[in-house]
């Protein structure tokens, strides 16, 4: 399939958005990953997110690790940058382009294996200094890329295809996004677009460190009876938090809801997360209350999904290091080298 290019001819009635983009000229080449695969309906959501908030194609830079979640950068945002790093490196690439060029929106996209065995201290790194990106981890509790070996996120109990049980203790990487200071955490299932959706399109919007676990099952080697990770027991184990729709202006809004209790989160820009609780007690803006919430529905075997925790007064790396609006890259030798007089003054603020 990889050698054939998805035609570019759209059909005159498809809809664009405010660019006057369609659907379309968000995607990017065909997938070439297994048939039902998770990764895939993400990538789907990833595109209409995209499209919904007008996003520039040229404005949006994304970066991954190894694996076939990794892979999908190459399967949607066809025109915007894109850079396949090393396994469990992405978060050093990303934050070294962030800290370069401030402007774009950042996506970073990764697997279980890429995130919670090789690349845990560097995802741990990412989400406490805080930088201004979304970060995308396609779990499905395998090394799928490799074959099927258990991943550090697999369930402890949890069946390999070939019947061995998991015995080791998961690493649950939304507890540990909500430690390590991450401003938007999330966590959602491939399989349901209406949640996921808005949740990519809040998190673009977020400015700080922003986090979505998609369960994402893998059909070739995590979908039978015993996973924990194939879509009958995520289908039947999901427990939602709370639905979110998400309004790039506060102008737009139109619906109220009626039953369950909401919450409205203004956001810095003037857009507006407006929650509707499913669980009346939940309260999104507590950092110690999501964690709390989370371990106790796990122990009851829960999988809880929806918007766990945001920060509406996030802080990035750049407010951290007080960075100038510029970015680095627009800005000439003589910002860049001030002069030996001036390398004087701060070496001798120093001492
Ligand atoms: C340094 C290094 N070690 C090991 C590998 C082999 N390898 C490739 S992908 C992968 C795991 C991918 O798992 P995950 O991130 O969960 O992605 P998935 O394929 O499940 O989407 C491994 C161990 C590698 N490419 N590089
Ligand atoms: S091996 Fe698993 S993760 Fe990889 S493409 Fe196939 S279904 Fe998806
Ligand atoms: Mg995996």
């Amino acid at each position: 399939m990889t050698y054939l290019a998805k035609p570019k001819l759209h059909h005159p009635t498809l809809r664009g958005n405010k660019l006057g983009f369609t659907r379309r000229d968000y995607e990017g080449k065909v997938s070439t990953l297994c048939a039902g695969c998770g990764h895939d309906s993400i990538s789907a959501a990833i595109i209409q997110a995209c499209w919904e908030l007008d996003v520039e194609p040229h404005r949006l830079a994304k970066l991954s690790g190894i694996g076939c979640s990794s892979k999908t950068t190459d399967y949607f945002l066809g025109n915007s940058h894109g850079f396949n790093s090393v396994h469990g490196r992405m978060p050093a690439v990303l934050t070294g382009a962030n800290l370069g060029n401030r402007d774009l929106i950042y996506l970073g996209v990764s697997g279980d294996g890429d995130s919670a065995s090789i690349g845990l201290g560097q995802f741990a790194h990412l989400m406490r200094r805080g930088v201004n990106m979304t970060y995308i981890l396609e779990n499905n509790g395998v090394y799928g890329l490799t074959k099927g070996q258990f991943s550090a996120t697999a369930d402890a109990g949890s069946k390999s295809k070939r019947g061995l049980a998991n015995k080791d203790a998961p690493v649950d990487t939304v507890s540990l996004a909500l430690l390590m200071g991450a401003t938007f955490v999330a966590r959602s299932f491939s399989g349901d677009k209406n949640q996921l959706v808005p949740l990519v399109k809040a998190a673009l919007a977020h400015p700080g460190a922003a986090f979505i676990d998609v369960i994402s099952p893998c059909v070739a080697f995590n979908n039978h009876a015993g996973s924990t990770k194939s879509y009958d027991y995520v289908r039947e184990h999901n427990e939602a938090v709370n639905r979110l729709d998400f309004w790039p202006s506060r102008d737009a809004i139109t619906v109220d809801y009626e039953d369950g209790g909401t919450i409205e989160v203004p956001q810095h820009d003037g857009s507006v997360l407006r929650l509707r609780k499913v669980h009346e007690s939940y309260e999104p803006t507590e950092r110690i209350a999501a964690m709390n919430h989370l371990l106790e529905r796990q122990a009851e075997g829960e999988i809880v999904t929806g918007l766990l925790y945001v920060d509406p007064e996030p802080q990035d790396l750049h407010r951290h290091l007080n960075t100038v609006d510029t970015p680095f890259n627009a800005l000439g030798e003589k910002e860049l080298c001030p002069g030996s007089a001036m390398l004087h003054k701060i070496n001798e603020s120093l001492r």
